[in-house]
């Protein structure tokens, strides 16, 4: 079996893998064994080459990383400017012509340290937005591996994506790969569309594979999963503490979120206190429980996101806390993936309300850690990749504040038999398209591909 090359920003830097996409390639390697590349934590220089920082059932390996590439490139470019236009806030996207320089240094650079460290059977696999130029960098290094490339973010519509002063440059990036992967049909359809507007990519008849210039590439959907048999073991072993520790007067309701401006916090507080308003007499006393680690907190949107959610927060609750409830409880620091796992099992209803996300794996999550004979209710905003498969929830728009109340007094409501068709119908595409079989799908597709 060809060795499995695996790159992406972060990897885990310990045992304990916290965050979607580094957990999801963590179960991957350690069944599939191979090595991962991340960057280092950031230092005074970028000198020197790739540096092992762990063995086992996969080897780790680090590029350096200089405090101003990462200001630049990772904060910068990446963050301020490639997240918000890829989540369709182009009013937040910043731009700057270094950020960019940065960016694409940094991707060259490592190109160069990859390239020495490949074997010819290597099957490489490039993970996010961080590395959209790497294949063509190492292309230029002529390197003629198979290279794939997975989008863990949504794919922007056109419109979106031309305020990128970049952005003309990625036929040429996107092409370099083998396989271009995305999460959803939605995502495919909007990178195709893009494509086809450019003029310069040109759709072959067999087997839908694209073509610019003399490189011909594919473009397909892998929506990622969660390992499901894992969390529903860790959420049943969990719960009878957790559910101790986690006292309330009446339903839970749970929010699990990097605190980031795409998952709709703002609205979906927002939405509690509409519900509070409007559809609760006072003798019901629901708990809404948000856990929103602060996340990339040196940028200032994200600073502006806390400050926005503190005051919303502190507004809902000012208007509706009595002597002994407090609506809204919201815990900022990280939580243990077990305890997660067992909370998702304790609530009543999960709110899960991005603008946009590529999948949402807290969705998926939520499913796996349910007790099939109770099962909690999942509340879905119809801008998640996770709605593409999971027709079960009881989808919302989360720019309609006044439907996640709705919403939550519908599923507060909901009849058990109703709760276990719902479940049901999730829980099927849940445990089958887990992890492993995202991985697997992926890498099959990948191999089955002829090299260009
Ligand atoms: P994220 O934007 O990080 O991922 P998500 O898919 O929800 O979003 O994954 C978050 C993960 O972090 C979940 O596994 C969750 O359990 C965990 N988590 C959240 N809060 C935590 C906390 N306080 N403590 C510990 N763990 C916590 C990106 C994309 C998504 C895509 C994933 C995977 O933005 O759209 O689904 O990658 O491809």
């Amino acid at each position: 079996m060809s060795r499995l090359v695996v790159i992406s920003n972060r990897l885990p830097k310990d045992d304990a893998p916290a965050g979607g996409l580094v957990f999801a390639l963590h179960e991957l390697l350690s069944e599939r064994g191979g090595i991962w590349i991340g960057a280092d934590d950031p230092s005074d220089d970028n000198r020197g080459g790739l540096k092992q920082i762990g063995s086992g059932e996969y080897d780790r390996f680090v590029f350096p990383l200089s405090h101003a590439e990462h200001e630049k490139y990772y904060l910068g470019y990446a963050n301020s400017a490639l997240w918000p236009t890829f989540h369709s806030r182009r009013d937040l996207m910043r731009h700057r012509a270094d950020w960019f320089a940065a960016y694409y240094d940094v991707n060259s650079r490592i190109a160069t340290l990859i390239a020495e460290a490949l074997e010819s059977d290597d099957i490489v696999w490039i993970h996010d937005y961080h590395f959209l130029p790497l294949a063509s960098k190492l292309r230029d290094l002529k390197v003629s591996n198979k290279i794939g490339f997975f989008l863990h973010i949504p794919f922007p519509s056109t419109t979106d994506i031309s305020a990128l002063p970049e952005h003309t440059m990625l036929p040429e990036w996107l092409s370099a790969y083998d396989l271009l992967g995305l999460q959803t049909k939605r995502d495919v359809a909007a990178c195709r569309e893009y494509l086809r507007q450019t003029g310069e990519v040109e759709l072959l008849i067999s087997g839908g594979r694209l073509q610019w210039r003399h490189r011909t590439f594919a473009i397909n959907s892998f929506p990622i999963g969660v390992d499901a048999v894992a969390i529903s073991k860790a959420a049943q072993s969990a719960h009878a503490e957790v559910a101790a520790q986690v006292k309330t007067a009446g339903p839970l309701i749970l929010g699990v979120d990097r605190l980031d401006y795409s998952k709709g916090l703002i609205q979906r507080v927002e939405g509690f206190g509409r519900y509070l308003d409007f559809y609760n007499s006072g003798d019901l006393r629901p708990t809404y429980l948000q856990i929103a680690p602060v996340s990339r907190g040196d940028v200032t949107a994200y600073q502006d996101i806390r400050q926005q959610l503190d005051e919303m927060a502190g507004s809902v609750n000012g208007s509706h806390a009595d002597l002994d409830w407090t609506p809204i409880r919201y815990v900022r620091r990280n939580v243990s993936r077990d305890v997660i796992a067992a909370l998702y099992r304790h609530a009543d209803i999960c709110l899960v309300t991005p603008l946009a996300d590529g999948m949402n794996l807290v969705a998926k999550e939520f499913i796996a850690a349910q007790d099939p004979e109770d099962p909690g209710v999942l509340i879905l905003s119809q801008f998640a990749g996770a709605a593409e498969q999971m027709e079960g929830a009881l989808p919302v728009n989360p720019f309609d504040t006044d439907g996640i109340a709705a919403a939550i007094a519908k599923a507060i409501s909901m009849p058990l038999e109703e709760r276990k068709d719902r479940y049901r119908s999730q829980a099927q595409s849940v445990f089958s398209e887990d992890i492993a079989w995202w991985g697997q799908t992926y890498l099959h597709r990948l191999m089955d591909l002829h090299a260009a």
